[in-house]
C-alpha cells in the first residue's frame, strides 16, 4: 500500500537539469511579465560584450563561447529585468507596518525601486525625496557622529569592483574600518583559513583543471541549485570517466545524474548522465572526521605500500620541499581512532578507506567545496583539513589538480580583493596613501556578527548597507532586528525592497541603484564595471537595458554622492571625475594594488585576466615561506552535538531562491512543492520522539538561553534520506533557532549548518 504523504510533498523522480528546467525559465519570464525581452536579456549574460550574470561567481569558459543556459541564472536576471515597479503610488498605498506583514517573497516581488525615499513615521510610509536631500541627510547623520567606529557598512557580493572600491575609499577617508560584508557569512573560513595554509585566501585552479584532472572530491555544496553551469564541467568529467567523489548529507540530485540542457542528445532522448561515482552521506558536522579520516587512510595506504616494497603514496619530495608541519599532522591522525572518525563522521570505515583509495590512485585531484564546509562552528579548521589533503599528493600548484572553494555571490571575491576587509594589511594601507595622499586607520573594525552586536548594544548608530539584506541573512533575527531598530540612521542602496528596509531606524533612506542588467550612462558615455569570480578571473560587465525609472542612479554614483556631501573636499578627492568615466576608478585601483596593472588595457581582452594566485604557482605567501599543515583535534563542533536526544540542524537553500530572495516555494528537486514549512528528518529519529512523516514539531535551538527564544514552532516533519542525528530545514526561515554567538571562534562565519536543536510534536 502507497503511504500518503503530506501536502506538497512529491518525491521528483527525473535527473536535474533537462526539460523541466527550460520549463521552469518560461514560467519565470511570464511571471516577471518580460516576454519581450526576457530572451534577448538572457543571450547577453556572459558574453564578451555583455553582462556579468549576477547569479554565481562561477567563470565563463574562456567567456567568448557560446550561450550557456542555466536554469537559476535565469532566473537571477529576470527576477532583476522584471517589469514590475515599486513605485511613489505603490508606497502611499501600503505603510510600512503593513508591509512588515508581506512574505520575503511578496516583498520582492513588488517589483524594482524606482525612487529615493525616506521613511515619515508619522503617517509610518516611505516617500520620495530629492537625491541632493538624500545625501544631506546621510552626510549631517554620519558627521555628528562622535567617533568614525559608530558606523558600520556593509557590502552584499553582487558589488562590483569599482563601487566596492569607491565605497572602501569613502569609508576609510570617513574614519574606520568597520566593513561588515557577506563575505563574514559565507567564505571568511576560506578567507581566513587558507592564507595560513598555503598563503592565499583563494582558490587555486583555473577552470581549464577541469580537463585534467583525474579524479573530483565534492564537499558540501549543491551546484546543481546554486552553480548550475558548474554542472556542464562536471557533466564532461563524467563522461570523461573522471570518478566524482560526493560528501553531503543529502542526495542532491544533481550530484546524482544530471541531463544537460546544452547537450541534444540527452535532451532528445530524455537520457541522462550520472555524475557522483560514490556518495557519501555525511552527518551534519561530520566533514572534520571524514577529512581526518581519508588523510589517515591515505597514511595507512602509504604504510603498506612502502611495507611491499613500492614508493608510498605520499609526495615525498613535495612535503620535504614545500610543507611545513606535516609530523605534527601524522601524530594528531595517530592519535585519533578509526572508531571516534567513524562515530563522528557517520560514515562506515570501509567508506572512507575506499574515497582514500580513489584519491590516492589519482595523479590529479581537484576538491570543491561550499556552505557546508564553511559555515560551521570549526568552518575554517573544516577548510584546513581539505588543504592537508591535497598536500599530502602535491595536489596544489600543479595542473589538474588544486583546491576549489565555490563562492556565491557573483563578485563576493572581488569585492575584499579591491578593499572590503575589517582587517587591513600594510599593503592595503601604503597603496591607499600612495594613490590618494592620505593614510586610513589601520585599527581593526567589525565583520557582520560585530556590527549585529554593535547595533544591539548601542555602539552602532548608523548603519549603511550597499546591497543585501542583512538582517534577514543574520543568524538570531529576533536580535537582530532589535540591533536595527535601534540605530540613528539606516540607510540602503538596493534594487528591490526587502524586509531589513523595514526595520526603521530614527532616520531611514531606501536609494535605488541600478542592477547589473542595466545600462548605465554616464558624462563619457555608457559604463563597464568589473567582477572577479571563483578562480580569480577579472572581466567587465556591460548592462544594456533601460533603468527601471529615470531617478535610478548606478552603485558607484550613489556612494560619490554620500561622499561629496560627507567628506566635502577633504583629501581633494574628485568624486564627479570617477563617475564620469569608470577607468578612472579602475587607474585608481591599480594604483593601490599593483596586481591589477594595465587594468584598463587588460580588461578589455575578452575573458579578462586572471589576478596572481601564488599558490597556483607554488609560491607560499605564509610567515615560513611554506605550505602549512595545520590539525585541529577536536571532532566535535561543540559539546552538545555528542548528546544523543540533541539533533543537528543545517541550514539549506531551495531550488527556488537566491539567498533572502524567495523567488517561488517549489524546492524540485527535493520534491518539495508550494511550501518552505518543513523540516526533513530521518525515519528513525522520528520514532525515537513518537512522531512520523507529516507530524507538526518545534525545533528549539539549545545554544544561546534556556528559554524558547530561537524556537521554530508548527512546521512540518518530512522523512527524508538524511543521516540519523542529521535534520535539514531552509534558510531563512530557520535562523530564528539560531543564537548570534554561535559561529566559527576563527572566522566570525555563523554555524548556519550545524545548530544543535531538539525536536518535539508541536505544542499548539
Ligand atoms: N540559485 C541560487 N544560486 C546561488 C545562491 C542561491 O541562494 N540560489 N546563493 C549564492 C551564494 S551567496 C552562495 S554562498 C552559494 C551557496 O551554494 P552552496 O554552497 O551549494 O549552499 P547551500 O545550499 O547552503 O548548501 C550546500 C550543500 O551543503 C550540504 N550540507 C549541509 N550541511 C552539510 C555538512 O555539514 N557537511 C557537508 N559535507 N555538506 C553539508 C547541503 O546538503 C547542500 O547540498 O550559492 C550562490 N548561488
Ligand atoms: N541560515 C542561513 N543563513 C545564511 C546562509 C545559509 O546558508 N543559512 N547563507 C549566508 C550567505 S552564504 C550569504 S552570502 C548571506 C547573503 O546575505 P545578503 O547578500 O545580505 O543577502 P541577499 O539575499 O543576497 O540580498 C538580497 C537583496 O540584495 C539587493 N540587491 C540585489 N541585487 C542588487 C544589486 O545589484 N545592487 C544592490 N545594491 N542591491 C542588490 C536586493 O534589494 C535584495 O533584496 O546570507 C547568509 N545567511
Ligand atoms: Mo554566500
Amino acid at each position: 500500500m502507497k503511504k500518503s504523504r503530506p501536502p506538497g510533498i512529491r518525491p521528483y523522480d527525473h535527473p536535474a537539469g533537462g526539460w523541466d528546467a527550460l520549463k521552469a525559465v518560461a514560467k519565470t519570464l511570464a511571471r516577471q511579465q518580460i516576454v519581450a525581452q526576457g530572451s534577448r536579456t538572457l543571450l547577453k549574460a556572459n558574453q564578451p560584450e555583455g553582462f556579468d550574470c549576477p547569479g554565481c561567481a562561477w567563470p565563463d569558459p574562456k567567456h567568448t563561447s557560446s550561450f550557456e543556459f542555466c536554469e537559476n541564472g535565469a532566473k537571477a536576471i529576470t527576477w532583476e529585468s522584471t517589469a514590475k515597479r515599486t513605485d511613489a503610488s505603490f508606497f502611499s498605498n501600503h505603510t510600512v507596518s503593513e508591509l512588515w506583514e508581506w512574505t520575503d517573497h511578496e516583498l520582492e516581488d513588488a517589483g524594482r525601486l524606482t525612487l529615493p525615499l525616506r521613511y515619515n513615521p508619522v503617517v509610518d510610509q516611505y516617500e520620495p525625496i530629492d537625491w541632493d536631500e538624500a545625501f544631506g541627510l546621510i552626510a549631517s547623520g554620519l558627521n555628528k557622529l562622535g567617533p568614525p567606529d559608530q558606523a558600520e557598512f556593509y557590502t552584499s557580493g553582487r558589488t562590483s569592483n569599482e563601487a566596492a572600491f569607491l565605497y572602501q575609499l569613502f569609508v576609510r577617508a570617513y574614519g574606520t574600518n568597520n566593513f561588515p560584508d557577506c563575505s563574514n557569512m559565507c567564505h571568511e573560513a576560506t578567507s581566513v583559513g587558507l592564507p595560513k595554509s598555503i598563503g592565499v585566501g583563494k582558490g587555486t585552479i583555473t577552470l581549464e583543471d577541469f580537463d585534467h584532472a583525474d579524479a573530483i572530491f565534492s564537499f558540501g555544496h549543491n551546484p546543481g541549485t546554486n552553480h548550475p553551469r558548474m554542472m556542464t564541467t562536471l557533466h564532461q568529467a563524467a563522461r570523461r570517466g573522471v570518478p566524482i567523489i560526493v560528501f553531503n548529507p543529502l542526495k542532491e540530485r544533481a550530484l546524482e545524474r544530471f541531463a544537460a540542457p546544452q547537450d541534444p542528445l540527452e535532451m532528445v532522448t530524455m537520457s541522462s548522465t550520472p555524475i557522483a561515482s560514490a556518495y557519501h552521506q555525511v552527518r551534519v558536522g561530520g566533514d572534520l572526521a571524514a577529512l581526518k579520516g581519508l588523510m589517515k587512510a591515505v597514511f595507512e595506504l602509504d604504510a603498506a605500500s612502502l611495507a611491499a616494497g613500492g614508493d608510498g603514496v605520499l609526495d615525498r619530495p613535495f612535503i620535504d620541499e614545500h610543507t611545513s608541519g606535516f609530523d605534527d599532522l601524522r601524530v594528531d591522525l595517530e592519535a585519533t581512532g578509526w572508531e571516534k572518525l567513524v562515530a563522528a563522521s557517520g560514515l562506515t570505515k570501509q567508506a572512507i578507506v575506499s574515497a582514500a583509495g580513489v584519491y590516492a590512485n589519482a595523479e590529479r585531484v581537484i576538491v570543491c567545496y561550499g556552505m557546508g564546509i564553511t559555515q560551521h562552528a570549526r568552518g575554517t579548521s573544516n577548510v584546513q583539513q581539505i588543504a592537508n589533503l591535497l598536500m599530502l599528493r602535491g595536489n596544489i600548484g600543479r595542473q589538474g589538480a588544486g583546491i576549489a572553494p565555490i563562492r556565491g555571490h557573483s563578485n563576493v571575491q572581488g569585492d575584499p580583493t579591491v578593499g572590503i576587509t575589517e582587517v587591513p594589511n600594510k599593503a592595503l594601507l601604503d597603496g591607499m596613501e600612495r594613490a590618494f595622499g592620505f593614510r586610513p586607520p589601520s585599527k581593526k573594525g567589525h565583520n557582520a556578527i560585530e556590527a549585529v552586536e554593535a547595533a544591539i548594544d548601542g555602539r552602532a548608530k548608523a548603519l549603511i548597507c550597499l546591497g543585501g539584506n542583512l538582517a534577514v541573512a543574520m543568524s538570531d533575527q529576533q536580535a537582530t532586528f532589535a540591533g536595527m531598530r535601534n540605530l540613528d540612521l539606516s540607510v540602503h542602496i538596493a534594487t528591490k525592497l526587502n524586509r531589513s528596509h523595514l526595520l526603521t531606524a530614527r532616520t531611514t533612506l531606501v536609494l535605488p541603484c541600478l542592477g547589473r542588467t542595466d545600462l548605465d550612462l554616464q558624462a563619457s558615455g555608457p559604463q563597464s564595471v568589473t567582477v572577479e569570480d571563483s578562480m580569480s578571473m577579472v572581466h567587465a560587465s556591460r548592462g544594456f537595458l533601460n533603468p527601471p525609472g529615470e531617478s535610478v542612479r548606478s552603485e558607484p554614483a550613489i556612494i560619490a554622492g554620500i561622499a561629496k556631501a560627507t567628506l566635502g573636499d577633504r583629501h581633494g578627492i574628485d568624486w564627479d571625475e570617477m563617475i564620469a568615466n569608470y577607468d578612472l576608478i579602475r587607474d585608481k585601483i591599480e594604483e593601490v594594488f599593483p596586481q591589477f596593472s594595465e587594468f584598463n588595457t587588460r580588461v578589455r581582452i575578452p575573458g579578462g585576466f586572471r589576478l596572481d594566485v601564488a599558490a597556483s604557482f607554488r609560491r607560499w605567501n605564509t610567515p615560513d615561506g611554506k605550505a602549512n599543515f595545520l590539525t585541529c583535534p577536536e571532532l566535535f563542533e561543540d559539546s552538545l552535538s555528542a548528546d544523543e536526544d540533541v539533533l543537528m540542524l543545517t541550514t539549506i537553500r531551495s531550488h527556488g531562491q537566491y539567498n533572502t530572495t524567495i523567488y517561488g516555494l517549489d524546492d524540485r528537486y527535493r520534491g518539495v512543492f508550494g511550501r518552505r514549512d518543513v523540516v526533513f528528518m530521518n525515519t528513525e529519529d522520528l520514532a525515537d520522539r513518537g512522531l512520523k512523516d507529516g507530524d507538526r514539531i518545534d525545533v528549539l535551538g539549545l545554544i544561546g538561553g534556556p528559554d524558547d527564544k530561537h524556537l521554530v514552532s508548527g512546521f512540518t516533519a518530512v522523512t527524508y534520506d538524511i543521516p540519523r542525528g542529521s535534520i535539514a530545514g531552509y534558510y531563512p526561515e530557520m535562523n530564528v533557532v539560531m543564537s548570534l554567538h554561535h559561529y566559527d571562534r576563527q572566522s566570525g562565519t555563523p554555524s548556519y549548518k550545524g545548530v544543535p536543536v531538539r525536536v518535539t510534536a508541536a505544542a499548539s
